[in-house]
């Protein structure tokens, strides 16, 4: 009994954190980069991963002082990228970009992004 449960249990985790490792989306490259200060409103704000992602559950918000600024909706940008346009230029001061996604394994990351306009 034991020997035949070992060997499954083992197969099992091996391929769980053999997908899990390939699948997850990892954020690459951000426009505006993380701590980056730009000095106007970025016309365009893009986010590339290094996985596909899954349009209808992957997004981010961008919020201002806890308040959230007027971007989006947000789109994909080829299959691996998201990204949204300031409804109108945004104001002066720092701002917190939150992104989840999602890869076809249906595995969900997050995470911020920082950066302000002068
Ligand atoms: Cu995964």
């Amino acid at each position: 009994m034991r020997n035949a449960l070992f060997p499954s249990l083992a197969a099992v985790a091996a391929l769980t954190l053999a997908g899990g490792a390939q699948a997850h989306a990892r954020l690459v490259s951000s426009d505006p980069a993380a701590g980056a200060k730009v000095s106007k409103s970025p016309a365009m704000i893009d986010l590339q991963f290094n996985e596909r992602l899954e349009a209808k559950f992957s997004g981010f918000v961008v919020t201002r002082g806890g308040t959230s600024a007027d971007v989006g909706p947000v789109s994909l940008d080829g299959p691996k990228g998201l990204m949204a346009m300031p409804a109108k230029a945004l104001p002066s001061g720092a701002y917190l970009l939150h992104w989840h996604a999602v890869t076809a394994d249906g595995h969900r990351t997050e995470g911020d992004v920082a950066f302000s306009i002068r």
